[in-house]
């Protein structure tokens, strides 16, 4: 019996300490203007390793938001000078999105509306005081846990599974919300597509798991070449560069130069050597719409191709 309660008491510290490391960098906003509940919930959040910052109204709150965007749980009292937790809690969701931060309400007042008016605001979490503090940690953990899950689906879905890269999608996404700024000031974006030469054949030659390490060993260059631009796999053995704030000479300049790179350097998969080379289609003008610049860049890639391939065409 005494073994079987120390297995579960290990079984429990080793969860524990698994979650210590990744609380560590958990940032956590206590909002109360009583400083001696504030100073208990501190204390029950350092004991657990969290960062913790503290404020004593929403207005406090608010700033402090504004001035660390890397708080991701809010944990507030509900009756404080000028505004109400639940207050702070509407203003809070109207300035930040809700899979980024989860508030956690917390108040001593004996009302059982309290919970509810907290949760139509926009909380995700209500603790009445005096509260067990494990309960405390648990909904706190499994907040924090939802907040991640949601930040991993969210990186998943929006990366190149193969190379790491910004898939087409979040590329899109992007680049549209740049062209709309771009459209505002009158200025011009410009895109490039990329795609590897006979790229069938390398995979025909060494195999598909060569090819495979060919792309991402090309991410890899694209990634520090355009290190200042937004780089993506559109799909398949083509690639794209999104230049928001850069001369249309300077960009084809970085374009050339990154074709010889690939050219002059070839890529190495066990032991084997394989050259490659890359053409390029760029586009540009007075065009807001990324379909409309991916047509134009792509007209220009055929025509690099048709012109031999190993080249830039704009
Ligand atoms: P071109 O110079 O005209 O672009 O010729 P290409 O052979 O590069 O173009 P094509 O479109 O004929 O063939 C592209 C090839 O890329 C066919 C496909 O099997 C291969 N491919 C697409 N995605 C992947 C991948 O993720 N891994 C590997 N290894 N091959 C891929
Ligand atoms: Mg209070
Ligand atoms: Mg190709
Ligand atoms: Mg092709
Ligand atoms: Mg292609």
């Amino acid at each position: 019996y005494i073994i079987k309660e120390n297995k579960q008491a290990y079984q429990y510290l080793e969860k524990q300490l698994k979650r210590l490391p990744r609380n560590e960098s958990v940032k956590v906003l206590v909002v109360d203007d009583s400083i001696s509940t504030r100073h208990y919930i501190v204390s029950l959040l350092l004991r657990h390793k969290y960062q913790v910052s503290e404020a004593e109204d929403g207005k406090q709150a608010l700033e402090m938001l504004a001035k660390s965007p890397d708080i991701s749980v809010i944990i507030t009292d509900n009756e404080m000078p000028n505004m109400n937790g639940d207050e702070l809690c509407s203003e809070i969701r109207r300035l930040y999105n809700n899979d980024e931060k989860a508030i956690i309400g917390i108040s001593g007042a004996d009302s059982s509306e309290l919970s509810t008016l907290f949760l139509k605001n926009g909380a995700n979490d209500y603790l009445h005081k005096p509260f067990n503090n494990e309960e405390f940690y648990c909904r706190l953990s499994q907040n924090v846990d939802m907040l991640q899950q949601i930040a991993t689906i969210k990186r998943q879905a929006n990366t190149d599974y193969l190379t790491d890269l910004p898939n087409r999608r979040y590329f899109f996404e992007q680049a549209n919300n740049s062209l709309k700024e771009l459209s505002l000031k009158k200025v011009n974006g410009a895109l490039a597509m990329i795609d590897i030469d006979h790229f069938k054949s390398i995979n025909d030659t060494y195999g598909h798991d060569a090819g495979d390490q060919v792309l991402k060993g090309l991410a890899i260059c694209l990634k520090k070449y355009f290190k200042k631009y937004l780089v993506a796999r559109l799909g398949g053995e083509e690639f794209a560069v999104y230049f928001a704030d850069e001369t249309p000479q300077e960009a084809l300049k970085r374009l050339e130069g990154f074709r010889y790179f690939v050219e002059n350097n070839s890529q190495e998969f066990s032991k084997e050597k394989i050259k490659l080379t890359i053409s390029i289609g760029f586009s540009t003008g007075p065009v807001y719409q990324m379909d409309t610049l991916l047509k134009q860049a792509d007209q220009k890639l055929y025509e690099a191709k048709e012109a031999g391939r190993n080249q830039v065409t704009s």
